[in-house]
């Protein structure tokens, strides 16, 4: 079982990839369980998927990564334990760092499950928000395998915003995106994570 924790700023889009991976990875028969730390409007389409859908667990009280990191390895553990599903995505608040996370899981309870990290930016309020919030975007992108800029079909994205994101995540590919009609993500991330190309 690996982990995909899935963060970015409050609206980027985290749900809406969160809704597309889950479809596409249903159709290459992985199974997932979703854990959420936060709702927002956009709801989990499980509707679209095979079979009895997927399991969401909602995590509410504070922040995975530091006030309720014991519960979130808790609930981690027990959908390993009784789900078994191949992959967790977790979908994180806006403040969560990535970072902290990924120590988190020096507590699991047993062997710790490869964890890997998403972050989503929104191309149509970049340039606000590096302005605004820089301190949370450094956080979101700093430890990100992958960047998603998303929203690029009401934002095309500049160089200038690709070359500020690389910036704050060296290393780690960005990849343009439009969330709502996006096909192939899971492909993609899966090869970034197998150190190919995307
Ligand atoms: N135009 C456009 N709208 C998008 C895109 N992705 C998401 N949205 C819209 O942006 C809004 C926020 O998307 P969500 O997926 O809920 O974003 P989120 O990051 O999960 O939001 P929170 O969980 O509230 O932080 C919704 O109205 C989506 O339909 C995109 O690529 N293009
Ligand atoms: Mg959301």
């Amino acid at each position: 079982m690996d982990i995909l924790l899935i963060g970015g700023f409050l609206g980027g889009g985290k749900t809406t990839v969160l809704n597309g991976l889950l479809r596409e990875m249903d159709g290459l028969g992985l199974t997932a369980a979703v854990i959420e730390n936060e709702i927002g409007t956009t709801g989990i389409d499980d509707k679209t998927l095979s079979g009895a859908g997927v399991h969401i667990t909602p995590l509410f009280g504070g922040c995975v990564c530091c006030q309720i990191s014991g519960v979130f390895l808790d609930a981690v553990k027990e959908i390993e334990d009784t789900l078994h599903p191949d992959w967790v995505l977790v979908e994180l608040t806006g403040l969560a760092l990535m970072e902290d996370m990924r120590a988190a899981f020096e507590d699991y309870d047993g062997p710790p499950p490869a964890v890997h990290t998403l972050a989503v930016a929104d191309a149509a309020r970049w340039p606000v928000l590096v302005r605004a919030c820089e301190t949370v975007i450094r956080s979101q992108l700093g430890d990100a395998d992958v960047v998603l800029l998303n929203k690029t079909d009401i934002a095309p994205p500049t160089e200038e915003t690709l070359a500020q994101i690389s910036a704050y995540c060296p290393g780690a590919p960005v990849l343009p995106i439009a969330a709502p009609g996006e096909t192939g993500l899971w492909r993609r991330l899966e090869a970034v994570w197998k150190g190919g190309t995307v």
